[in-house]
């Protein structure tokens, strides 16, 4: 295999991945925050895969409800919400998407040690700022997707490539390349997505429930959102507020479109779209680069944040002066580097 964005999964490591689930009683797949498609149908496509071996494995849902949008995947039934499902007795953690084991909602903040690596944690994931926590770490950041890595994974762990599997892979690849769309979809992303869909992935359910079908609350959200848009230097930016939310009665997974849409706003250079706290404590932050030249993920790191150099996420905390200082910071990040025309002798109090 050549070309750009051409990877391998590491054959050793597939194989410990295997062999430290293989033999585990029960798996438990925490998603990350805001869980989307990528976040949930990766770790669906594995506990199909690890059933097949004869090993029990549940994604669940770390903050708020299973997104409505994500309910047309095939095991969905098997997914437990966190404070509503009780959880299994389970001895080992794979983590699948999440960057950070840190920010896994409720099931991290209401008890850290499960993280600490006392239960062993198999980590497989496509961000550049995955830090390798886990006992094995299959991290691809040239992957468009977890979903483009669990399929390799898969292949490499001689699984039957099943329609249910092939759809839910088929879902995160395309939720996370909103379509083979991304600068980050590769040839051999599209090689994996035509081989899922002649293993028997449906396209039309994905398209219309990840891009195309929204309840009206979603139009109502995105009025809200776009009537508040503000230009600040190369930066387009909006808020959604808790009562947005309640008003539209939207839940959070309704707005994940709109920052792609606001991303491609000439004349900006980054996207910024804040969503304030359920206890107004500080705000969820969406970043996107409209250019190569704007690396989101550096600007997300600066504030305690991470993703990818053209989408990134961060949270910040406080009350609307540290939000407007947070804005000025990321537009004078954003903008390009002036090189310095200082002459030569120049006095540097006088600059
Ligand atoms: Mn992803």
């Amino acid at each position: 295999m050549s070309g750009r964005g051409a990877w391998q999964l590491d054959p050793e490591d597939a194989v410990l991945a295997l062999d430290r689930l293989r033999d585990a009683r029960v798996v438990l797949m925490p998603t990350h925050q805001n869980v989307d498609a990528d976040g949930l149908a990766s770790p669906l496509a594995v506990r199909h895969a690890l059933a097949q071996v004869g090993v029990e494995a549940y994604p669940v849902i770390t903050d708020g409800d299973l997104p409505s949008n994500l309910r047309f995947l095939p095991g969905i039934e098997s997914v437990l919400v966190y404070g509503q499902d009780p959880l299994p007795d389970y001895d080992r953690i794979c983590l699948i998407d999440c960057a950070d084991r840190k920010r896994l909602g409720r099931f991290s903040k209401e008890d850290p040690t499960r993280l600490d690596g006392r239960v062993p944690i198999v980590n497989v994931d496509h961000h550049v700022t995955n830090d390798r926590f886990g006992v094995v770490n299959i991290v691809v950041p040239d992957a468009s997707s977890s979903a483009e890595i669990v399929a390799a994974l898969l292949k490499a762990w001689g699984t039957e490539l099943t329609a249910e599997i092939a759809q839910c892979l088929l879902a995160g690849i395309f939720g996370d390349t909103l379509g083979l769309r991304t600068p980050s979809t590769t040839p051999s992303t599209m090689r994996t997505a035509a081989d899922l869909v002649d293993a028997g992935a449906a396209l039309v359910p994905i398209v219309d429930n990840l891009f195309r079908l929204k309840p009206r609350s979603t139009v109502c959200l995105w009025e809200h959102a776009l009537g508040n848009v503000q230009y600040a230097g190369p930066l387009v930016w909006t808020e959604l507020t808790r009562e947005g939310f309640r008003g539209c009665g939207a839940e959070m997974s309704e707005a994940e479109g709109l920052v792609n849409f606001l991303a491609g706003t000439e004349g900006s250079r980054a996207a910024v779209i804040l969503y304030q706290d359920n206890d107004a404590r500080g705000w969820r932050v969406s970043l996107r680069s409209l250019g190569e030249d704007v690396d989101v993920s550096a600007i997300a790191a600066v504030f305690g944040g991470g993703g990818h150099p053209r989408a990134a996420g961060v949270h910040i905390e406080g009350g609307p002066a540290d939000r407007d200082a947070f804005l000025a910071r990321v537009a004078e990040l954003a903008t390009p580097a002036i090189p310095a025309t200082v002459p030569a002798g120049d006095d540097v109090a006088s600059v």
